[in-house]
């Protein structure tokens, strides 16, 4: 089959480097967004992330025709929906935006669509959307009802990229799809291939559903390890850093960093959807989530036991976003960190965050943006948060006389 025409839905993190990727192949992209604000910023030919690359790929796709951006979908040749999964009270996974993409373009479907599902979602969410499609085009057929004969080819390829590098990972990666059956895998595979040059490996739906999940709980248990071993390092004064470097001379140890807790809309909430789906089995993946969740507890309070040492200290913290030259503060515990020393009136908080223009609304009001200068100028205590290069090449005799909260081991 060929793909004339691919419509993304969802101009996020994954959805808007996906479409440049297809559009860089010279295939017509119809990126789908409810904000007026992307859907504007993309057609100007700009981008509303940061993403090393993206900005010039974006430019070039609008420019030369091949990407537009609209708030209503259109009829296309494949659909990759690309919305995000958050979770809802109780850890449980929020569907609601992979139902909204589902109906939004179920209208315009028509005999011989694929539509892939690439949002990370909890095993069984490729079925749903099916059936909700299903639900409203009684005259389609759709392979959870009529297998191999059905009109419609359904898959899940879930995203593996990291933020930070999309650009080189969405091309170098292989991707795990998972077709509702054979040909709509194959049908799949077909479709990644016009920019993927890993491996694209044929699997069924609910396998792919849970590599994805699999993959970050596998990290959320590594990290969880590294932070663990910080609080006993802390507690036996020992440095951690120095700790895992040594450990990690040994041939088969290869021990992550700990940090101030584990941030994003990946890592911290993934687990969650394998613990819900199974609650009487994933016990370490349970605990991991609680290891790493309990992290920015940990480091409020060696703020607080630092700040009693001063009459009003001025606390720098260093970095927002949830991990390093990034910036993205989404589910961070930097954000959380220095929300929670000025709540409990620490003492005067300064923020720096080189990668943002203003602060979010939870720090509104409550914290200062500054630059690194003048926070290194002003503090008492200085916490950095985020290992942002910029923080790891400052001058450290800047920090003499000053107390220092290193939790990403920048300056060890
Ligand atoms: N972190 C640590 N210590 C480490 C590594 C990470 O504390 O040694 C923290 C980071 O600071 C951050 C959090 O973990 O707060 C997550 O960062 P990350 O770099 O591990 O991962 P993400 O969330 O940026 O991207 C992950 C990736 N998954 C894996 O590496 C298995 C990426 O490939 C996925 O595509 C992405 O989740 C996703 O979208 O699911």
């Amino acid at each position: 089959m060929t793909f004339d025409v691919i419509s993304i839905i969802g101009l996020g993190y994954i959805g808007l480097p996906t479409a440049a990727a297809f559009a860089g192949r010279r295939k017509k992209v119809i990126g789908v967004d409810v904000s007026t604000r992307v859907i504007e910023t993309i057609n100007k030919g700009e981008i509303h992330i940061v993403e090393p690359e993206l900005d010039m790929l974006v430019n070039a796709a609008v420019t030369q025709g091949f990407l537009r951006a609209t708030a209503i979908p259109e009829p296309a040749d494949a659909f990759l929906i690309a919305v995000p999964t958050p979770f809802m009270d109780g850890n449980k996974p929020d569907l609601s935006y992979i139902e909204a993409a589902s109906k939004a373009i179920a209208p315009v479907l028509k005999k011989g669509n694929l539509i892939v599902l690439e949002s990370t979602s909890p095993v069984g969410a490729t079925e749903r959307m099916a059936q909700w499609m299903a639900d409203l085009r009684p005259d389609l057929t759709f392979p959870h009802q009529f297998g191999e004969e059905s009109d419609i080819r359904i898959a899940h390829c879930p995203e593996r990229v990291l933020p930070g590098h999309v650009i080189r990972e969405l091309v170098e990666n292989d991707r795990v799809i998972g077709g509702m059956t054979r040909k709509c895998g194959e049908l799949a595979a077909e479709l990644y291939r016009i920019f993927v040059e890993g491996d694209c490996i044929l699997t069924d739906a609910r396998t792919a559903e849970m590599c994805k999940l699999t993959e970050n709980s596998f990290r959320d248990v590594n990290i969880a390890f590294a932070n663990e071993l910080s609080l006993i390092c802390d507690h036996l004064d020992i440095n951690v850093w120095e700790l895992i470097r040594l450990a990690n001379r040994h041939p088969r140890v290869s021990i992550l960093q700990p940090g101030p807790g584990v941030g994003g809309h990946c890592i911290a909430v993934d687990p969650w959807f394998i613990v819900d789906s199974a609650p009487d089995y994933a016990h370490l993946i349970r605990t991991a989530r609680n290891v790493n969740d309990g992290k920015p507890k940990h480091v409020l309070q060696r703020v607080e036991r630092a700040a009693k040492r001063f009459h009003d200290p001025v606390i720098a913290c260093l970095g927002l976003a949830f991990k390093a030259n990034i910036d993205d503060l989404r589910e961070s515990p930097a954000v959380e960190i220095a929300r929670e020393i000025s709540v409990h009136q620490y003492g005067q908080v300064l923020v720096v965050e080189p990668n943002i223009d203003a602060l979010p609304a939870r720090l509104e009001g409550k914290v200062s943006l500054v630059s690194l200068h003048h926070a290194l100028s002003h503090a008492d205590i200085v916490v950095v948060l985020v290992d942002h290069t910029s923080f790891r090449q400052l001058d450290k005799v800047r920090l003499q006389s000053k107390v220092v909260i290193d939790t990403r081991g920048v300056l060890a």
